[in-house]
């Protein structure tokens, strides 16, 4: 596992800031996400690469509902830093079809941002 985190650090490059369009922005704080592996299916654990902006920022939360359902996720995902920063998000699952918010909780200067962004899964 360590080698496999060590790998994927190298891979990613650093939140070069401020992040290249397009990314999440909410006051000062910005936030880009890629699905790490294999597209979001229905059913299926997924992981998503994480940059967040500016470097005195945090990710301290990632979490998904579906609003109209009001109800999240079954599995509470896994946040790991990576440094420079990078974060990494595992054990996210959609277990339904439709309209789910993603969501990123960002602390900076002792407040905390919330990034949003809308996935629909056919
Ligand atoms: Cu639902």
């Amino acid at each position: 596992m360590k080698a496999a985190a060590w790998l994927f650090a190298a891979a990613l490059p650093a939140a070069a800031c401020p992040l290249a369009a397009p990314a999440l922005q909410q006051g000062e704080v910005q936030a880009a996400w890629q699905v790490s592996g294999a597209p979001i299916a229905v059913g299926r654990h997924f992981a998503l690469d994480i940059r967040v902006c500016p470097a005195d920022a945090t990710l301290v939360r990632v979490d998904a509902t579906m609003p109209e359902h009001r109800h999240g996720m079954n599995y509470r995902p896994s946040l790991k830093a990576l440094g420079d920063g990078r974060w990494r998000a595992e054990g996210l699952m959609f277990h339904m079809a439709g309209r789910w918010e993603l969501r990123l909780d960002v602390q900076r200067g002792g407040g905390t941002e919330r990034l949003r962004e809308s996935i629909t899964l056919p």
